[in-house]
């Protein structure tokens, strides 16, 4: 039985990771870190299974992560743990770099003087390419059109301490399989969300937000026609807007204007695993090769809920705009189809509308 140790197993991939690792009669073994609160809520599938274990581990701290990796010696870990929010890396930059770049080099030193044969993927990211892109010419029905995407031989000019951190940890890779012939390998893994994604990264907070606001809709029996738009609420004709319960804020963005290219996650989990059975290490960027503004994200998004006007149900509030932005991402995934045989299967609007529906379906659950 092969062994395979995540870290950041509480997380979105982490989770979806487990359950991938385990469907192959892995043996799993999924480090979180310490919280006073329970976070396992979305491993319910994993938590009684007999080949899963937590551990208790900081990936910050060299002692920690070197204990985890001479007692377990893995035949695989999968690096997903990270501080991975690039807006709250420009609040805390100092934290993100401990965790995002030192956590990966703690694994390198313990898999290079405990464990040598263990092979290590390391959860890098679209977000190192930052404001650069490669650009070409191409001509469609006899007009030349500029094509614009980011593939690995794209140079890297990271955008936030959360990208540079990411950097760090992906030279120091190479430089690890370079120097010391580890099994180390990075997947560039662009957008990927599902309904397991955290509420606070745009898609997310999007679809959770139409979720509760059409649960409130058909909770007080009402159609849009009877809404009041304020400045910062939408509240029900008929009544003030300072009566309690009446009253639903509207949702508060940033920029709508950046591109990304967003695939499912558990699509991408299959490319990580896929990336460490190879027979040799290398890196490679996991995309659908689409990209779409958070604009046509909220096109589609309120769709689902029969509202085409959306703008006026939205704030463009500067607190969710970052000091430094990374305006355009589109990845090219043929390095991956032609490798590894890997094709992501979910198209973004069957996306869209997974996550709208759970997140309709969560609300009615709390009404
Ligand atoms: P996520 O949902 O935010 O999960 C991050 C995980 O890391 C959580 O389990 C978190 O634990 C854990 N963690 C954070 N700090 C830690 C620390 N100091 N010690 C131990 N564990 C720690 O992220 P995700 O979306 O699954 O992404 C997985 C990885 O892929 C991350 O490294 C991310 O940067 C990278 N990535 C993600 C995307 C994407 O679009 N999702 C794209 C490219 C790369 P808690 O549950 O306690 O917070
Ligand atoms: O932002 C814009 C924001 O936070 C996407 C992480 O998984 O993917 C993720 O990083 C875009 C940005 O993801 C809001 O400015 C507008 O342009 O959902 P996000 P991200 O920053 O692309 C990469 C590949 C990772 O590696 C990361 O770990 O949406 N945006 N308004 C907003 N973003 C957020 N979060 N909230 C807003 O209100």
């Amino acid at each position: 039985m092969k062994s395979a140790l995540i870290t950041g197993v509480t997380g979105q991939d982490g989770s979806y990771l487990a359950e991938l690792l385990l469907s192959k009669d892995y043996k799993v073994i999924g480090l979180k870190r310490r919280t006073s609160t329970d976070s396992l809520d979305r491993l319910s599938s994993c938590v009684n299974h007999p080949n899963f274990s937590i551990v208790e581990s900081e990936i910050s701290d060299a002692g920690s992560v070197y204990d985890a990796v001479s007692k377990y010696k893995p035949d695989e870990i999968y690096n997903l743990a990270a501080q991975s929010h690039v807006g709250s890396s420009f609040e805390q930059p100092d934290f993100t770099f401990q965790v995002n770049a030192l956590g990966p080099l703690h694994f390198l030193e313990a898999i290079r003087r405990f464990s040598p044969y263990t092979r290590f993927y390391q959860a890098s990211t679209s977000e190192m390419f930052g404001k650069n892109y490669t650009e070409i010419s191409d001509v469609y029905d006899g007009r030349t059109v500029e094509i614009k995407y980011q593939n690995e031989d794209t140079p890297f000019q990271p955008q936030s301490p959360y990208s540079i951190a990411k950097l760090a940890a992906h030279n120091l890779v190479r430089v690890y399989r370079e120097a010391y012939d580890l099994f180390g390998c990075c997947g560039i893994l662009f957008n990927h969300e599902s309904e397991r994604r955290g509420e606070n990264f745009v898609t997310r907070k999007i679809t959770k937000w139409i979720g509760e606001f059409s649960v409130w809709i058909d909770r007080h029996n009402i159609s849009y026609t009877d809404l009041v738009l304020d400045k910062d609420e939408v509240y029900i004709a008929g009544r003030t807007s300072t009566e309690q319960g009446f009253q639903f804020p509207k949702l508060r963005l940033g920029n709508l204007d950046a591109r990304r290219d967003w695939g499912h996650a558990k699509d991408y989990v299959e490319a990580m695993y896929l990336i460490m059975q190879q027979e040799h290490p290398e890196d490679y960027v996991i995309s659908t090769g689409v990209t779409h503004s958070i604009r046509e994200l909220l096109n589609i998004a309120f769709k689902h809920i029969d509202i085409y006007d959306w703008e006026k149900y939205i704030v463009i509030d500067p607190k969710f705009y970052r000091p430094a932005e990374v305006e355009y991402l589109l990845g090219i995934p043929d390095k991956a189809k032609e490798k590894l045989g890997w094709e992501p299967q979910v198209t973004f609007e069957e996306l869209i509308k997974t996550m709208v529906e759970y997140d309709i379906d969560e609300s009615q659950k709390l009404e």
